[in-house]
């Protein structure tokens, strides 16, 4: 059996800047770091975070008053965010820079009343922030998934009308909703072709091309991470047997019969160390050789919060100075 690794796979930008987000706030505060929902959807990096002494709340109303809240990867609603500035919330924002593209531009329409239509997952972290941007009573927000929402929406077609996408979707899944939507509202605007970023894009790239050359996919993310079952998903689409894995642990030694090429990647929530254990795990069961697949270069960097940054520079100059 020989391993073929995708490229791109594991963190994206947007999940680094959380976690550094978070790091640094537990160097700088000293004090109880609160976050709300799952940083990102990974049970490590969860676990992780757990132990360093960071609480997860689903409710701001769990928080104490003037505390540190970081809001997660996925983002949150402006009722969330009043209900943090009303409890005099330290409020550090690891929401990734392109949610908070998406959530610009719900609020842009929802102050001008433009009704808007979000492809997405029902109940997704990220969906709700995106839908709680849209607070415009004489307007409206709707939610769809499929085509056949599309057919179901009851929407009169000359009026002004938007979209907007989750990030994590899947590439040509979503390609035919717009396809769709467009047809039924010719007029309507949207990005050019969806918010899916840049980092679910080339993940779902990479793994076309690795079911291409492989008998078996894993890919290592948690079971609520969305762009991880996109992975899964788009793997088996392509006719390949394709797990979903949180670790090597998940590993059941019957799927290994009759692979000769084994393919894994990561969700961009998944750190590199689990794929490097399931690497170790998978040679001490005699895999061969390990190839890494050329795939598209990620130069993408988001810096985290100035608030953090200054203080971090400060503490950074103090610490230099106390050990000259
Ligand atoms: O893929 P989802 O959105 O479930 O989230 P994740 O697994 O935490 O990955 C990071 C993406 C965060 C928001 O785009
Ligand atoms: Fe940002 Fe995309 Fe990463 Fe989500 S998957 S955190 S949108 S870069």
């Amino acid at each position: 059996m020989n391993i073929i690794l995708a490229n791109p796979r594991g963190f994206c930008a947007g999940v680094k800047r959380a976690i550094l987000i978070v790091e640094n706030a537990l160097k700088i505060y000293k004090r109880t770091i609160y976050i709300k929902h799952e940083l990102v959807h990974n049970q490590y990096v969860v676990n992780q975070l757990c132990r360093k002494g960071v609480i997860f709340v689903e409710e701001i109303s769990q928080i104490p008053d003037y505390s540190i809240i970081v809001f997660s990867a996925h983002g949150v609603s402006k009722q969330v965010q009043k209900e943090a500035i009303k409890k005099k919330l330290t409020i550090l924002n690891a929401t990734c820079p392109l949610v908070t593209k998406v959530h610009k531009e719900v609020s842009k329409s929802s102050s001008m009343g433009i009704k808007t239509i979000l492809i997405g997952h029902k109940g997704h972290p990220e969906v709700e922030g995106t839908i709680g941007q849209y607070d415009n009573k004489n307007g409206k927000i709707y939610l769809i998934q499929s085509i056949e929402d599309v057919n179901q929406l009851s929407i009169k077609s000359h009026q002004k009308l938007n979209f907007v996408t989750q990030t994590t979707l899947s590439i040509s899944y979503t390609k035919n909703i717009i396809y769709a939507l467009k047809k039924k509202f010719p007029n309507i605007s949207g990005p050019i072709k969806e918010d899916i970023c840049y980092a679910t894009t080339n993940r779902q790239k990479a793994v076309n091309q690795l079911s291409k050359i492989t008998d078996m996919i894993l890919v290592v993310g948690s079971k609520n991470s969305s762009n991880s079952n996109r992975l899964a998903e788009l793997g088996r689409e392509n006719g390949t047997f394709t797990k979903l894995i949180d670790s090597f642990i998940d590993i059941k030694k019957k799927w290994l019969k009759n692979i000769n090429y084994i393919g894994i990647t990561a969700g961009a929530s998944a750190p590199e160390i689990l794929v490097t254990e399931v690497i170790q795990y998978l040679k001490k069961l005699g895999a061969n050789q390990t190839i890494e697949m050329i795939g598209t270069k990620e130069t993408t960097v988001f810096k985290i919060p100035k608030q953090l940054l200054s203080i971090k520079k400060f503490l950074d100059k103090t610490e230099k100075k106390n050990n000259e």
